[in-house]
This record gives structure tokens, C-alpha cells and sequence, in this order.
């Protein structure tokens, strides 16, 4: 019997490659993450979307124990089982009445990890909607390959290389609207992207990436930390966890991971020597 989801919705995920809402935690608990980025913004001066990235729950103890949030870790089991690595997490905030948007992407296509098992919870810290720019997704397209991206470096995409699906029926598209403390799943190759924000507020949400502890990277050694269950492969080192908001060694390895990904050093599937 599975943990948090139903069949149906397991049955949904299989078949579509999403599925929500799903509640973490309630809106007063997201509006605490929320003042979290906002005062990370405050101490550092620039918007978070800058550097809370690939590896942005490391900057603070309370977004690594957001990565273990029971009711995320067992709608996540109820998808891939019971042995569960968090690898990265990335923040996604738009401002109010701002041009910013993503483009149609997999993340399987960068993510370079094998057998394809990776799901994406997206943890609303603010309400999302169509207003304000929810995610949206391709039903179906997890079944497919991982596809070519142009790389695109436009202005207002939020994605560090601008990277960018082709050919995407957008009339078919499906928008995932959760309310504050709520969730979303999603497969490492489900199409998706998201629109401007048009509404006065804020939008912010906090994508953790999950795998089966039998998962690997393609290439090399990464680091990952275990959630749940057992690591019975050892194929990832551990990450460096932070033991107190900013910790230095925790923050030089998330600026590493992100400096890796976005100074060109991660390539995509398809330019990727056999
Ligand atoms: O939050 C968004 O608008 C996009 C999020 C995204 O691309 C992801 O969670 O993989």
C-alpha cells in the first residue's frame, strides 16, 4: 500500500509523469522558508535565484531537513521505494509583475544520472498558480528520450543556459497549481516550464531532486545525501552538510556544484562522450 499517494495517483505519475497537489507542511510553515530566502536576500544583498542553486538546500540546516519532510519522502517512496538519495535542490522565485519564465525542458538531459528514476518534488513556499507563473508540464513525455536542447542564454530565462525543447505543443499543456506548503512530482524527463509571473506577489518554490540509491551519475563521482533507507551501492560521496546557517564548508560546496553547472563544466546528455 503505498505511503501518501494512492493507486490512482501512483497510477497517474506512471502513466503522465506528475502528479499533484500534495501537502508538506501548512502555509504558516512555507511562510517561515519563505523568510528564510528573504532574509538570505537581505544578508547578502542580491536576489537568491543567483546562487540557491543545484545544490541550494545546503545553505541552511532547515532546507536540508525540508529534503526529509516525512509526507514528501513518502509520496517520493511511494514512486521510486524505500532507499532515497536527495542529490541537489534548486530555488525558483519569480518576482511580482516580472518577465522572468523557464523555457520547455527535461532535466533529465542535464541531470547525467542512469537508470532514468529521478523525481522532482517542487515545494510551493508561496501559493503558485497560472497568475503567477505555476509549473507546467508535457503529459506523457517522461516516456520519451532525452532530447537536444538549444542553449539558448536568453535574458529572462530563469535556466542558467537558457536551455530549451523545441517543437512543444504548448495548447497541451497541463499547469500544476499548489497552494503554500503544497507539492508537485514530476520525472527527470516530464517536459515542463513555466510562464511569467503576472500577479503583484511573489512566487517561490524549492525543487528537491530525489533517486534511488541505485541510481548514478554518468560520469565521475558526485555527492548526494541519504534520506532514507539504506545505500546499499555507494555510488555517490557524501555531501557536505551544513551544521548552522551559511556554514562556510557546506557554501563552498554548493558554489562549486552551481559553478560547475553554470560555468559550462556540465554539459548536456547529447554532447556527452560515450
Ligand atoms: O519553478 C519553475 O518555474 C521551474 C521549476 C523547474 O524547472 C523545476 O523544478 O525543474
Amino acid at each position: 500500500m503505498p505511503k501518501h499517494l494512492t493507486d490512482a495517483q501512483v497510477a497517474h505519475f506512471r502513466e503522465h509523469g506528475y502528479v499533484f497537489p500534495l501537502r508538506a507542511m501548512d502555509a504558516a510553515e512555507a511562510d517561515r522558508y519563505r523568510q528564510l530566502i528573504e532574509n538570505y536576500e537581505a544578508t547578502i544583498g542580491e536576489d537568491a535565484n543567483r546562487s540557491l542553486k543545484i545544490k541550494g538546500h545546503l545553505a541552511y540546516p532547515a532546507l536540508v531537513e525540508l529534503g526529509r519532510n516525512p509526507r514528501i519522502l513518502d509520496a517520493v517512496e511511494d514512486l521510486i521505494g524505500p532507499n532515497i538519495l536527495l542529490f541537489g535542490a534548486s530555488l525558483f522565485a519569480k518576482n511580482a509583475r516580472n518577465p522572468s519564465y523557464v523555457s520547455w525542458h527535461q532535466d533529465s538531459a542535464y541531470f547525467g544520472l542512469t537508470p532514468h528514476e529521478e523525481v522532482t518534488a517542487w515545494v510551493g513556499f508561496t501559493h503558485a498558480d497560472a497568475e503567477n507563473g505555476c509549473l507546467r508540464v508535457l503529459p506523457g513525455s517522461h516516456t520519451g528520450p532525452d532530447r537536444r536542447h538549444v542553449e539558448t542564454f536568453a535574458a529572462d530565462n530563469m535556466l542558467a543556459k537558457g536551455q530549451t525543447l523545441t517543437g512543444i505543443d504548448d495548447s497541451l499543456a497541463v499547469e500544476m497549481p499548489v497552494a503554500a506548503g503544497e507539492f508537485s512530482l514530476h520525472h527527470e524527463r516530464t517536459a515542463h516550464c513555466s510562464l511569467p509571473n503576472r500577479s503583484h506577489g511573489r512566487r517561490i518554490g524549492f525543487a528537491y531532486f530525489f533517486i534511488p540509491t541505485h541510481v548514478k551519475p554518468l560520469k565521475g563521482r558526485h555527492r548526494a545525501t541519504l534520506v532514507r533507507g539504506v545505500d546499499a551501492y555507494g555510488h555517490w560521496d557524501a555531501d557536505v552538510l551544513p551544521a548552522y546557517d551559511l556554514d562556510p564548508a557546506a557554501m563552498a560546496q554548493l558554489r562549486g556544484a552551481w559553478g560547475q553547472y553554470k560555468d559550462g563544466e556540465t554539459r548536456q546528455v547529447a554532447d556527452m562522450a560515450p
